[in-house]
């Protein structure tokens, strides 16, 4: 731990062996406290909340992976598909509640065409030109190449004429391939995710990254899935934040899940933040985590708390014990609380008001 403290002290970067040690370590409060540092070099007091809405457009899925309770395969009666006017009624709601963003992806529909989404995006963007619309995972925008036959590049740019605004981090799960293989075995590979990524950061568009945590996976594959995102953002700069998502097991058929612990969750936020050195941002879903371990997660080296939500169904339909929606006053208070200092924020993290 001194030798990992000096480095931090200097500034120089943490080792894959460092991270390891770390992962291993019970110094939950040591560790909390150096990430701490570190954020407040970087983000100073602030912590950033947006006010956005969740779409999800379809839970119907080609691939049905493990770890999932959200997904439906075709012919089950609890599958969806929203008409895009019905997409449209959700973004005239979110605009009347002051929302800056809409956050929209859904399953692999086995059906739907591409031109399904691009109607999509334009409709969002005709109904609120100044919306940004954080859309399609990696995984989806390997899907509209295939299902379309076009190239990765029209793809992005086609999407991107559409409306759309930037990509969230989902998909990236473990990206490890053995771990990959036992819990989404359907899934494009850890490599493809990451260069759809790369491709998208290279046509101009900015985009998270997630790590889904707390299921069959080691410290050792935690530790390379951060390794991968670190190498890729020294190659392009295009990721805002990162997002350690707490995994829900219930109704998945990951065996002998039993979920994250507190000490689990706070201790991956605060490794992140120590080794993720090229990341602007680290990101407390409170929906996986919990409104509790989101608000702690403040003095463990977390600069951002998500947003409004308003609704969601991925964590939730997987046994997720948090609200569905909270409100900006809600957020505010969570984040003064911690003694720290609310800052409403757009998408790209501009500031939009400070509280
Ligand atoms: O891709 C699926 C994960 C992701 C479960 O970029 C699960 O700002 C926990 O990516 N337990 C979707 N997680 C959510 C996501 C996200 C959320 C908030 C903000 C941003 C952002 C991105 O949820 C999926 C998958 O990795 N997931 N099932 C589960 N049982």
């Amino acid at each position: 731990m001194k030798q990992i403290r000096d480095k931090v002290k200097n500034g120089q970067r943490l080792n894959d062996d460092d991270v390891l040690e770390l992962f291993e370590s019970f110094d939950l409060l040591g560790i909390g406290e150096l990430a701490a540092q570190v954020n407040s070099r970087k983000n100073g007091n602030k912590v950033y909340f947006n006010v956005n809405r969740h779409i999800n457009y379809t839970n119907l899925c080609v691939n049905q992976c493990v770890f999932c309770a959200f997904a439906r395969e075709s012919g089950d009666e609890r599958g969806y598909t929203l008409e895009v006017e019905e997409v449209r009624a959700k973004v005239r709601e979110a605009v009347a509640a002051g929302a800056t963003e809409i956050h929209s992806v859904g399953g692999l529909h086995p059906e739907l065409p591409f031109d399904y989404y691009l109607e999509m995006l334009r409709t969002i963007k005709k109904e609120a030109p100044e919306l940004h619309v954080k859309a399609f995972t990696a995984v989806e925008i390997d899907y509209f190449a295939r299902i379309s036959g076009k190239t990765l590049i029209d793809v992005v740019r086609e999407l991107k004429e559409a409306g759309l605004g930037s990509l969230p981090g989902g998909g990236a799960e473990i990206l490890g391939r053995q771990v990959r293989d036992k819990i989404c075995p359907e899934k494009i590979s850890g490599e493809r995710w990451l260069e759809i990524t790369e491709t998208v950061h290279n046509c101009g568009l900015r985009s998270n990254a997630t790590m889904l945590f707390g299921h069959l996976e080691s410290y050792a594959d935690r530790v390379e899935h951060l390794r991968l995102l670190r190498e890729l953002q020294d190659r392009t700069g295009g990721f805002q934040s990162f997002i350690p998502l707490a995994f829900q097991p219930d109704n998945t058929r990951v065996p002998g899940a039993v979920g994250v612990s507190g000490i689990d969750a706070l201790k991956t936020l605060a490794i992140s933040r120590l080794y993720l050195d090229n990341f602007q941002h680290i990101k407390a879903y409170w929906v996986m985590l919990g409104l509790k371990i989101a608000q702690v997660a403040l003095c463990f080296g977390v600069n951002d708390i998500d947003g409004t939500v308003v609704e969601e169904k991925i964590g939730h339909d997987a046994g997720a014990d948090s609200p569905q929606v909270l409100s900006r006053e809600q957020l505010i208070a969570l984040i003064r609380n911690a003694g720290r200092q609310p800052v409403e924020r757009d998408t790209l993290y501009r500031e939009i008001r400070e509280y």
